[in-house]
């Protein structure tokens, strides 16, 4: 979250709590109109699923006189954080107390033992109080995004509203089913300034995604500074698709991202794309190519046509110096490499190149994280193959699960957001499919590519590439709501999986979306809720 101090659009939201107010059914919020009026059951409202979920008979009720218990000092950040979302709708001052708050809001951190790790909670409402308890903070941020989701709508705007705060009861025990729960942004293709990279953190991890990885650099454009390569930047960087200015992060902005990441539990991987999709570099110095030529800077999106020189003692200079600053720079247990569609590479050079690059990830003190198109090498198995295909099977990746990678699953028919809807989404492209949102939930990533079974997975990741994206509402419309979708999937127990549960559940986030101010996809697969407006492409 943090969310507050972000979303401050009060015109949208004045718009969208006057649609809300003029709604004459009680079912717009429910729980706020009327105190026993539950027509939706707080286990039809949670996205992702949590493992297990029932209702309380009791209603609680945030007042004036509510505080917020910190039961540990490490709970101080996720306090805050709940503080920040309360305090503007309602009015409230919403003290953070050390002492207990008998009636208030808990978060406790204790001995929860091992089934809720590190990142699970439990939370329970009653009429008496609100209390979530983890064994480590990430569950206590993440019992408060479940809360967040049994909040009236109108709770997120940023101006006072009348109330009344009811929260429906409720009892949560709830974890992850895997450790990686990722979500990646395209900075190339087009360059989006710190503020937006913040904002969908903001947006993504209230889903509870825990990754999100940069694609920093492609042949359109060269996105994170680096000492002693300033042309990266300075020429590298100066332009995208399109032909617009581009952009790049300071190593002072990458690090806010990484910090404003870390207080939402989110890991930053940041990618540097070889041994193809490396034109900016190859345009900013002459002597990464074989023949000593600097091509120009490139604006369109064709992709495919460049390649690092795999023979070069410069290369390896360079990419050494680009992974040690990265990995200085980088907190996360991974650095990814790409390694995708290097078509101007021979398979003999693609080896080379990726067999000198691995070692210098290792010695970074970092694992590698590369698109599936590596496992041609037979990585070592602390290397982690991303699949983007478009098949239920692949040799390489299946041979690499057997040999005991880590698989990340990011199936381009069904997790990616650029993807187009339908035929009629005027945004993102439609080379791997057109994925509606019932697409992009019905597939099992534990049982999906043939050979690569649960124990192979290590999550999944929703991949959003910014050829044809200029702007934060073209983000917001092309991954909500898929990108909540891919997150159910991440997080939920196979157990839970069902699209008639999963459409209502999904239905329930539109109003607060609404109030939020922003741009998603209405699809017509889901029954939103009385207060959704969707938004434009
Ligand atoms: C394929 S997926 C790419 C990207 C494009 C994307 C567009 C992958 C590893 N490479 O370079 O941006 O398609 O959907």
């Amino acid at each position: 979250m943090g969310l507050r101090s972000r979303w401050t659009r009060p015109a949208l939201a004045a718009a969208a709590l006057a649609l809300l107010g003029s709604m004459t059914t009680a079912a717009a919020t429910p729980a706020a109109d009327t105190p026993n009026a539950r027509p939706v059951s707080v286990a039809a409202r949670i996205v992702p699923e949590p493992a297990q979920i029932s209702d309380d008979p009791g209603t609680f009720r945030i007042t004036p006189a509510t505080a917020i218990h910190l039961g540990a000092p490490q709970a101080a950040g996720v306090a805050g954080q709940l503080a920040a979302l309360l305090r503007p709708a309602t009015g409230y001052p919403l003290p953070i107390t050390r002492a207990p708050a008998p009636g208030g809001i808990s978060l406790i951190l204790d001995r929860e033992g091992p089934r809720l790790g590190a990142e699970g909670y439990r939370l329970d409402v009653t009429a008496a109080g609100i209390a979530i308890r983890a064994n480590q903070p990430a569950g206590l941020f993440y019992g408060v995004q479940t809360l967040h989701q049994l909040l009236p709508a109108a709770a997120d705007a940023t101006t006072r509203q009348p109330g009344p705060w009811l929260v429906p009861g409720a009892h949560v025990t709830d974890y992850p089913r895997f450790a990686y729960r990722g979500a990646m942004l395209d900075v190339s293709r087009h360059f989006f300034p710190v503020s937006v990279v913040e904002q969908y953190i903001d947006e993504i991890s209230e889903y509870k995604v825990n990754y999100l990885h940069l694609h920093l650099s492609d042949d359109q454009g060269w996105r994170i500074a680096i000492n002693g390569w300033p042309r990266l930047t300075s020429y590298g960087g100066s332009t995208e698709v399109g032909g617009g200015p581009g952009g790049y992060y300071t190593q002072a902005q990458y690090k806010q991202i990484v910090a404003y990441a870390q207080a939402h539990f989110v890991t930053i991987v940041p990618e540097i794309d070889g041994p193809g999709h490396t034109n900016a570099a190859l345009a900013s110095y002459a002597q990464l190519n074989c023949d000593g030529q600097a091509p120009p800077l490139y604006t369109g999106t064709d992709v495919g046509f460049s390649s690092l020189c795999v023979d070069s003692g410069i290369t390896y200079t360079f990419e050494q110096d680009v992974l040690d600053q990265l990995a200085a720079l980088t907190p996360g247990p991974y650095l990814h490499v790409g390694g995708d569609e290097a078509q101007s590479t021979t398979a003999a050079d693609y080896a080379t190149f990726e067999n000198r690059l691995l070692p210098l990830v290792s010695g970074a003190g970092k694992a590698a994280i590369a698109w599936h198109d590596i496992t041609a090498v037979d990585p070592p198995t602390s290397v982690v193959p991303e699949y983007w295909g478009t098949t239920t099977t692949d040799a390489g990746t299946a041979a690499a699960a057997a040999r005991g990678n880590k698989i990340i699953m990011a199936p381009a028919n069904k997790a990616y957001l650029d993807m187009k809807y339908t035929p009629s989404t005027k945004l993102g492209q439609n080379w791997a499919a057109y994925i509606e949102v019932q697409d992009a939930y019905d597939w099992d990533p534990g049982n999906y590519l043939q050979g690569v079974g649960e124990s192979s997975v290590l999550g999944v990741e929703a991949p959003i590439w910014s050829e044809t994206l200029v702007t934060l509402a073209n983000i917001q419309y092309l991954a909500f709501p898929r990108l909540p979708t891919i997150a159910e999937l991440g997080w939920s127990p196979q157990a839970t999986h069902d699209w008639s549960s999963f459409r209502v559940r999904l239905g329930q986030q539109g109003p607060r979306w609404t109030v939020d101010g922003m741009n998603f996809y209405a699809s017509p697969q889901v029954p939103w809720a009385p207060g959704t407006k969707g938004g434009v492409d």
